[in-house]
C-alpha cells in the first residue's frame, strides 16, 4: 500500500521518517494530477502548496489551531490529508467534495472561501472568538501573492493590530504563499515589492534566527539587555527598510524561504509558532511543481477542464461554435480599431475573459488591475468621466464584489462604461460560491443602466457595438462556455438595439426568454407542437429597458406567458415582467422559469440546468402546466 493511502488524519503524518515524507509529496501530487485531469479543477496551485500544506499539518495542531486558505482553490492537499482522501474522487461532482474549503464538509474546514482577499479578515475573526473563549490557538491565513493585491487583503492588515488587548492578532499567522503569479502574472507594486524581498532575503533569514532569542532577553543581565535592545532596535530598523511594507502594516515579517524543503519549513514554522505575531512568512514556491506541462504554463493549467495527462490536452468535442469569452475579445479588436478612445479594463482574469489579443494588440488601452474589481470599476468610471469609453471584462460573480461602485461611481453619474458579464448563470463544477445567478436581479434596479443578454456569440457582436454607442452605462451578460447555435434562424434579420425579437410565431402562450435560454425555449415550442400546440418565443434581448410594446401585444394575443431566464427567482426580469402583467393586464397567466432562492452548489451545468426546469424538457413541463390553465 501506498502511503497516501495510510494517511487518515493529520496525526498519521508524525510518524513518518523524512524519505517517506517526500514520497508522501509525490503520492499527493499524483492523486491530485489524476483526480483533475478526470473531474477538471484548480491544478497548478495545488501542485505548488504540497509541502507547505504538510510542514503545517505537521507543526500545528488542527483543529485546535484553525487555518483559512484564500480563495480556496489550493486545499486540495490539505483535504488529502484530513481524512477526505476516500471522497477525493468525486471532486467537484455532484454531491462530491468540494474544490473549496467547506464547513459542512469536515472539523478541519474552517472558513469556507472562494472569492479572493477574505482569509485575513476571517482569520481574524476566529481569532477574536477564540479569545473570547478563552482559547490561546493561533489561526493561519493562507494567502497567495495575487490574493494580497486585493483590498480587503489590506484592509484586513491595517485593522489587524488594533484589536482589543492585542490578544487575537498575536496569534495571527499569514503564510503568504509566493508564486509569483495570479491566474496570469501578478500586477503591481505589491509583486513588486515581494520581488524585492525575494531579492534580499539575506537579513530576514538572519532575524528569523535572532528573534526568538532576542525574545528571551528578561532572563539577561541589564547591562547585556541593554545591549541586545539597541541590537534588537537595530535589526527591526534594517527590518522596516527591506520589509517595509508589512513591517510598516504592524506585522513581523520573516523570510523569504523555499517552500519546497520540508525541513526548512518545519524549523521555520517552529519558530515563529514560539514569536508574538501578528507575523508573515513569506514563503516562495513553484506553481504547477512535479508536472512539467503546469509548471512551464501555469497560467493554461491553473483551472483545467478534464484533460489527458500524457500530452495535457484537454478533448473538447464541441469545437463547431465559439467561445462567448473569445468572440467578445474579437469583437472588441474590431471595434477598438475603429474608435480609440474605447479602453479594457480587467480584474486579474485577462485570459478567461477573453482579452489576451486585445492586450497584446492594444497594450496602451489595456490595463489589468488585479484581483481589484471595486477600483478596476471606478477607475473605469474615472476613463469614462475623462473622456474614455471603458469596457470592464469581470466574471458575473466577482462583479459582486462592486457593487456600490456600479451605482456610485457609474449609474449616478450616468457614466458611459460598458459591463461585460462573463460567465452569467450557472457556472457548474465551481459551485455554490462561483454561480453567476444575481447579476440580473442586482443590475435592474440600477438607474440608467440597460442590461443585455444575447442568445448566440453573433448576438454578443452586435449588442457589444450597439452599448458602446451608448452615452451612458450598460451591462451585457453571457454565459460560460460555447454559443448554442440557432439553424433555424439563419434567415433572421437581427433586431434592432432596444426590440425583443419574435423568434417563433404561436398562439396558445407566449414563452419569453433571456439570453441563451432561448436555445431550450425554442426547442421545448417544438416538443409543444408535436402534441398539437402553438407556442410563440419572444428573445427579450434588452431586460432593461423592456420593449413592453412586443411582450404586451404577444401575451395579449396569446393570454399565457412562461418568462425564462438563468438567474435567481428574487428581483429577476421575470419578477419585474410578473409585477408590470398583474396591474396592466390582469386575466393573464403567468409562470416563471428561473433558479430557485436557494444555494445551488456544485454539479455539471446541464444537470444544475435540469433539475432547476431551466432545459427544453423543464420548459415542455411548465408550458403543458399552462396550458391547462
Ligand atoms: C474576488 C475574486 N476575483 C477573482 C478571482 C479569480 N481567481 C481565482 S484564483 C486567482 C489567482 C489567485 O492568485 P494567488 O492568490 O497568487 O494564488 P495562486 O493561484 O497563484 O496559487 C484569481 C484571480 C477570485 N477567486 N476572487
Amino acid at each position: 500500500m501506498n502511503i497516501l493511502d495510510q494517511i487518515n488524519q493529520p496525526e498519521d503524518l508524525s510518524k513518518l521518517s523524512p524519505e517517506q515524507l517526500n514520497t508522501l509529496a509525490a503520492e499527493v501530487r499524483e492523486r491530485i494530477i489524476c483526480t483533475v485531469a478526470s473531474n477538471g479543477g484548480h491544478l497548478a496551485s495545488n501542485l505548488g502548496i504540497v509541502e507547505l500544506t504538510l510542514a503545517l499539518l505537521l507543526e500545528f495542531n488542527f483543529p485546535d489551531d484553525k487555518i483559512v486558505f484564500d480563495v480556496g482553490h489550493q486545499s486540495y492537499p490539505y483535504k488529502l490529508l484530513t481524512g477526505r482522501r476516500d471522497r477525493f474522487a468525486t471532486l467537484r461532482r455532484e454531491h462530491g467534495i468540494s474544490g473549496f474549503p467547506k464547513r459542512e464538509e469536515s472539523e478541519y474546514d474552517f472558513f469556507n472561501t472562494g472569492h479572493s482577499s477574505t482569509a485575513i479578515s476571517a482569520a481574524l475573526g476566529l481569532l477574536q472568538a477564540d479569545s473570547l473563549h478563552g482559547k490561546s490557538n493561533h489561526v493561519l491565513a493562507v494567502v497567495g501573492d495575487g490574493a494580497l493585491t486585493g483590498g480587503m487583503a489590506l484592509e484586513a492588515m491595517n485593522d489587524a493590530c488594533q484589536f482589543p488587548g492585542d490578544d487575537a492578532s498575536k496569534r495571527l499567522i499569514v503564510i503568504l504563499n509566493d508564486n509569483q503569479m495570479s491566474i496570469s502574472r501578478n500586477v503591481g507594486s505589491i509583486s513588486r515589492h515581494l520581488e524585492k524581498l525575494r531579492l534580499s532575503p539575506r537579513y530576514n533569514r538572519l532575524k528569523v534566527r535572532v528573534e526568538p532569542v532576542l525574545q528571551r532577553l528578561p532572563l539577561l543581565g541589564r547591562p547585556l539587555l541593554n545591549l541586545f535592545e539597541k541590537t534588537k532596535r537595530a535589526l527591526r530598523g534594517l527590518a522596516r527598510s527591506e520589509s517595509g511594507f508589512f513591517e510598516t502594516m504592524g506585522f513581523r515579517y520573516y523570510g523569504p524561504i523555499d517552500g519546497h524543503d520540508l525541513p526548512q519549513l518545519r524549523k521555520h514554522l517552529r519558530t515563529i509558532k514560539t514569536l508574538t505575531g501578528p507575523l508573515v512568512l513569506h514563503v516562495i514556491t513553484q506553481k504547477g511543481r512535479g508536472y512539467n506541462l503546469a509548471e512551464c504554463s501555469p497560467d493554461i493549467y491553473h483551472g483545467v477542464a478534464p484533460f489527458v495527462i500524457e500530452n495535457g490536452i484537454v478533448p473538447d468535442n464541441n469545437k463547431k461554435t465559439p467561445r462567448f469569452s473569445d468572440s467578445f475579445g474579437e469583437a472588441l479588436c474590431e471595434i477598438a480599431a475603429a474608435e480609440p478612445r474605447l479602453y479594457a479594463l480587467t480584474a486579474a482574469m485577462p485570459d478567461g475573459t477573453g482579452l489576451t489579443e486585445f492586450a497584446r494588440i492594444f497594450p496602451e488601452r489595456f490595463h489589468d488591475c488585479g484581483i481589484a474589481e471595486q477600483h478596476t470599476v471606478t477607475l473605469a468610471a474615472g476613463m469614462a468621466a475623462g473622456g474614455l469609453k471603458p469596457v470592464v471584462a469581470m466574471y458575473a460573480t466577482f462583479l459582486q464584489r462592486a457593487y456600490d461602485q456600479i451605482l456610485h461611481d457609474i449609474c449616478l453619474q450616468n457614466l458611459p462604461v460598458v459591463l461585460a458579464i462573463d460567465r452569467a448563470g450557472i457556472v457548474g463544477e465551481d459551485g455554490e460560491t462561483h454561480q453567476g445567478i444575481y447579476d440580473i436581479s442586482f443590475l435592474l434596479p440600477m438607474p440608467n443602466m440597460p442590461v443585455l443578454a444575447p442568445r448566440d456569440s453573433h448576438e454578443l457582436t452586435r449588442m457589444l457595438a450597439a452599448t458602446i454607442e451608448i452615452n451612458g452605462p450598460a451591462a451585457i451578460r453571457y454565459p460560460r462556455g460555447r454559443s448554442p447555435e440557432y439553424p433555424e434562424l439563419v434567415e433572421l434579420t437581427p433586431a434592432p438595439a432596444g426590440k425583443a425579437e419574435l423568434l417563433r410565431t404561436g398562439s396558445e402562450a407566449t414563452l419569453l426568454s433571456a439570453g441563451t435560454s432561448a436555445r431550450a425555449a425554442l426547442d421545448a415550442a417544438a416538443v409543444l407542437e408535436n402534441e398539437g400546440h402553438s407556442i410563440e418565443v419572444i428573445d427579450l434581448r434588452w431586460l432593461k429597458p423592456l420593449d413592453w410594446e412586443t411582450i404586451s401585444a404577444s401575451v395579449s394575443k396569446t393570454g399565457r406567458v412562461l418568462i425564462v431566464e438563468e438567474g435567481v427567482a428574487v428581483g429577476g426580469v421575470g419578477s419585474v415582467i410578473t409585477g408590470r402583467l398583474a396591474t396592466e393586464m390582469p386575466g393573464v397567466s403567468i409562470a416563471n422559469a428561473n433558479l430557485d432562492d436557494r444555494i445551488h452548489p456544485q454539479a455539471k451545468r446541464e444537470q444544475i440546468l435540469a433539475a432547476q426546469g431551466l432545459n427544453a424538457e423543464g420548459l415542455a413541463r411548465q408550458l403543458r402546466l399552462l396550458l391547462q390553465k
